[in-house]
């Protein structure tokens, strides 16, 4: 079973649909910076990053939900096969740059989750949207999801270590240091918001 799912995920005309699509979106995304950039005479966007799931990451996220390992069930439940991440300066420059995706005609807004609205109890701050895009070759075409996710500066920093150190052994719960990072989350948006009412003063100077 993992051996075909693996063989199938790794079909050149597989990996290059997910390219298609991420890439079409990076540059949307780009597009997005570039506008956002003129309008407040900033830059909103700081950087951003992509990434196709490989064939390990696809089967252990399958087996961690329960769902049967195979290439189908991959392509048809896993909104994250492609994913692109949007790291922006400040905490309300995401929201800006989620509502410009929204607006963009071609690419099907598929799911919304807000996790600065409502963290996850790790802590993880950070927008994710799920985007079907149009991909054509010959006659035929088919939607493609791409995630979106994107957080601030700040909520990456806490991320990045909480990947390196937690999320992916898992030791939020074999260690019991839930508490502590979702502290240290807590944190850390406050600075981010004090740094937001700092830009807003200066702005209005
Ligand atoms: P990787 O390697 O980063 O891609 P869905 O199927 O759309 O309903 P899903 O994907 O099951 O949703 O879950 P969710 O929580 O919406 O998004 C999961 C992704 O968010 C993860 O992908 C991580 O990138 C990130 N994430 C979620 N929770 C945490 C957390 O507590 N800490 C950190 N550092 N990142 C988190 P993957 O596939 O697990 O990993």
């Amino acid at each position: 079973m993992e051996n075909l799912l693996r063989e199938k995920i790794e079909k050149p005309m597989v990996q290059l649909s997910y390219k298609y699509a991420m890439d079409l979106v990076q540059a949307r995304l780009g597009l997005i910076n570039a506008d956002l950039t003129e309008k407040y005479h900033r830059q909103v966007i700081r950087n951003m990053s992509s990434r196709i799931k490989t064939a390990d990451s696809i089967i252990k996220k399958l087996k961690k939900k329960e769902r049967e390992v195979t290439f189908e069930t991959a392509v048809e439940t896993l909104n994250d096969i492609a994913g692109i991440r949007v790291i922006c300066y400040f905490c309300d420059d995401i929201y800006q740059v989620a509502e410009a995706v929204r607006r963009q005609k071609d690419f099907t807004i598929l799911k919304e989750k807000d996790y600065v609205k409502n963290p996850k109890r790790s802590g993880y701050q950070s927008i994710h949207l799920i985007v079907g895009v149009p991909v054509t070759y010959n006659d035929a075409t088919k939607e493609v999801r791409v995630e979106i996710q994107i957080r601030s500066f700040a909520m990456d920093y806490w991320a990045e270590l909480d990947t390196q150190m937690c999320y992916k052994k898992d030791a939020g719960q074999i260690l019991n240091v839930e508490r502590e990072t979702k502290d240290y989350s807590d944190v850390i948006a406050k600075v981010d918001n004090k740094m937001l009412e700092l830009r807003k003063r200066i702005e209005k100077m």
